[in-house]
């Protein structure tokens, strides 16, 4: 058990003329943003991936407790693997499992269960939540893991797009293959997969629009 230790706030107040041109930029940058299915095999420096991991776990967690792993797949074996277990549990749910409702709303998206980005794309990183700790041999709860996870898989995708480089937030269905697939204990639960690269020359993506700030907003 550790106890609370305090230690000052390192902490700047921006000139408000500066903060302002700082968050309009931030927001340009991330309306920019695309998820991309459609990667290129050019190779990414091993390093951008690495700070954006390392961005992704400055997220904030429920008591601390940081209950995430992320598996960084190069390794092109263990893509093709991931792909074709993928593809399986993904050619039944387009063909039986999924409900006329979810494949109407999934039509904008124009996917199928061909998964060619998870050997397309030279980095996958499968998202693990930790569902507990493992601490010598004890369990150890973990508060609010899933939005703690969440939290950081933002940061990552913010990260990514950063450093100049697209993503496709995927998740299989079912994921259970992935932990033992990739080697994870049992305290893990597979949260998503990130196929991380650049885009194809002839990438497209579909024609979507955001919902305006005053509908997804509400000021009181
Ligand atoms: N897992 C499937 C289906 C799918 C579901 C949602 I919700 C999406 O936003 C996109 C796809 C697939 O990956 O194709």
């Amino acid at each position: 058990m550790s106890e609370y230790r305090a230690v000052p706030l390192d902490w700047e107040r921006l000139d408000p003329g500066e903060a302002l041109r700082r968050s309009n930029a931030f927001l340009e940058h991330l309306r920019a943003r695309r998820t991309v299915r459609m990667f290129s095999p050019d190779s990414v420096p091993a390093e951008l991936v690495r700070n954006a991991v390392e961005a992704a776990g400055t997220a904030p967690s429920g008591a601390h407790q940081q209950p995430w792993t992320f598996v960084v797949v190069s390794d092109p074996e263990l893509k093709r693997r991931m792909r074709a277990a993928a593809e399986e549990a993904e050619r039944d749910f387009y063909d039986r499992r999924a409900t006329p409702e979810w494949l109407d709303a999934l039509r904008v998206l124009g996917t199928d269960f061909v998964k060619e980005h998870l050997t397309a794309a030279p980095y996958v990183i499968v998202v693990f939540e930790q569902v507990y700790g493992l601490g010598g041999d004890a369990k150890r709860k973990h508060y609010y893991a899933k939005e703690s996870v969440g939290i950081a898989v933002g940061f990552l995708l913010a990260a990514l797009h950063a450093a100049g480089l697209v993503a496709l937030t995927h998740t299989p269905s079912p994921m259970g293959f992935l932990r033992e697939l990739l080697g994870r204990p049992e305290n893990e639960r597979a949260f998503c997969v990130i196929p991380v690269g650049y885009p194809s020359r002839e990438a497209v993506v579909p024609d979507l629009q955001r919902k305006a700030l005053d509908e997804i907003a509400v000021f009181l």
